[in-house]
């Protein structure tokens, strides 16, 4: 079998966040996250599940980046929890959430594994959203002021840095739709969020920059070709307006371009959060572009009624992952190609993708995911020809590290690398991890 090589240096990693694998909710001072109080509260996540002990990543974090390490991962990313460092979101740092992370940093480095630091996974403290949230423009101001007291304690060791994960989730399934924390359904709380989020980037990425020298600074959205069902042009108009909203309603304002007029007119929306100097701020450059990809987007418009005769898709998708999501990784490619030409940030990382399926541990112990395999194996491929045609792609962190809290589906979706048993919490490399490693080692991908 041939194999397509990766460029040397290129930083084979894998991804966590806080909310979805540290647990010890009410431990070292933390105070409590929009995530504690939503998925406290009855009916919201699948089955009951909550982030209370996850993958218990607070206390085993050690024995994690053994694992890391015996993985061989180039790189780790993971996010740090806002209320363990202000646990009432501004004013007084608490010491130990920051020595916390202090130590894991060192832990790391001394594995060799370069930390790559997300800010702000969606574990907003509490008192931030009983002040009004994202929708506040308070927020933004704590939220630097949170970049500030983390950059300052682990900026001398921590040299890469995102502000935000998806900012996408946080305000529209957060504000819009209500199915992630804090669970409100306000389309113009939704908008102004996004722009908060926005904004609290633009004001950080100096922050950081001052505190943590050197360092460099991005932000990671998840983005997705948007394709109309049919050639019709109610269709192609519905996909144009999921990509303003999924796609490009964050990447226009950070190069420049301001909110895409095109969804203003469509949804009538007010902008009247937005402030003198704002798109100024949110344009301010940064040193690369995290791409969280899994999967495409299909837009049927409501303008044109499909009935069970006559359907108007036909995109064959044999092999869902567990999340109903499509395997579809030249859409990989697609993306990236379409950044390099439209959205040209310095470089590039796919800071998430993977993909759920039903693992299982076998009778002899091992869990094998030849499915997980396969689709990693596809998806690194394309980015493989996304490099080829000269994207300035830097890294691929897989998502997940191990089994964790998948958010409003709780514990029913495995991502990981490794297999977490959540009676016992044991961690069983699978198949994929031993296949992962291989090509970090070999810095090379079987094709196809
Ligand atoms: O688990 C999430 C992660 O927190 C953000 N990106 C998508 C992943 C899979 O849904």
């Amino acid at each position: 079998m041939s194999l397509i090589q990766f460029p040397t240096g290129f930083l084979w990693g894998s991804a966590t966040a806080s909310y979805q694998v540290e647990g010890a909710w009410q431990e070292g001072g933390k105070g409590e996250s929009i995530w504690d109080r939503f998925s406290h509260t009855p009916g919201k996540i699948q089955a009951g599940d909550t982030g209370d002990v996850a993958c218990d990543h607070y206390h085993l974090w050690r024995d994690d980046i053994a694992l890391m390490r015996a993985l061989g991962l180039k790189a780790y990313r993971l996010s740090i929890a806002w209320p363990r460092i202000l646990p009432t979101g501004h004013g007084k740092v608490n010491p130990v959430g920051l020595d916390f992370y202090s130590r894991l940093v060192d832990e790391l480095l001394a594995a060799g594994i370069r930390p790559f630091v997300t800010l702000y996974h969606w574990d907003l403290p509490q008192t931030l959203q009983d002040r009004g949230g994202w929708p506040a423009r308070s927020t933004a101001e704590a939220y630097v002021e949170y970049a500030e007291a983390v950059a300052r304690r682990l900026g001398d060791r921590v040299h890469d840095w995102m502000t935000f994960n998806e900012p996408w989730v946080s305000a529209f399934m957060g504000y819009e739709w209500g199915i992630h924390a804090p669970g409100h359904s306000d389309r113009h709380e939704a908008f102004a969020a996004a722009h908060h989020l926005l904004l609290a980037h633009g004001w950080a990425v100096p922050v950081i920059h001052r505190d943590s020298p050197g360092s460099q600074v991005g932000i990671v959205l998840n983005l997705s070709p948007h394709h109309p069902a049919s050639p019709s042009t109610a269709d192609a108009l519905a996909a144009r307006l999921g990509d303003a909203k999924n796609n490009r309603w964050f990447l226009d304002p950070l190069v420049g371009r301001g909110y895409p007029e095109d969804l203003r007119d469509a949804l009538g929306l007010s902008l009247d959060f937005v402030q003198s100097g704002d798109l100024a701020a949110i344009a301010t450059p940064g040193d690369f572009l995290g791409v969280n990809y899994y999967t495409r987007t299909i837009h049927r418009s409501d303008a044109i009624p499909e009935t069970a005769n006559k359907p108007r898709t036909l995109f064959p998708n044999p092999n869902p992952t567990t999340m109903g999501w499509e395997v579809y990784p030249e859409g990989l490619y697609e993306l990236l190609t379409r950044l390099k030409a439209e959205y040209p940030f310095p470089a590039y990382y796919v800071t998430e993708n993977g993909a759920a399926y039903p693992d299982q541990v076998g009778a002899d112990g091992q869990v094998d995911d030849p499915l997980r395999v396969a689709y990693l194996r596809a998806y690194f491929a394309q980015a493989a020809r996304a490099l080829a045609a000269g994207v300035p792609l830097r890294g691929y962190f897989v998502w997940s590290l191990m089994d964790n809290f998948e958010w409003a589906y709780g514990y029913s979706q495995r991502f990981g690398l490794v297999y977490v048993d959540y009676k016992t919490l044991h961690r069983t490399p699978k198949t994929s991890a031993r296949w992962y490693s291989r090509v970090i080692r070999e810095n090379a991908v079987e094709a196809d």
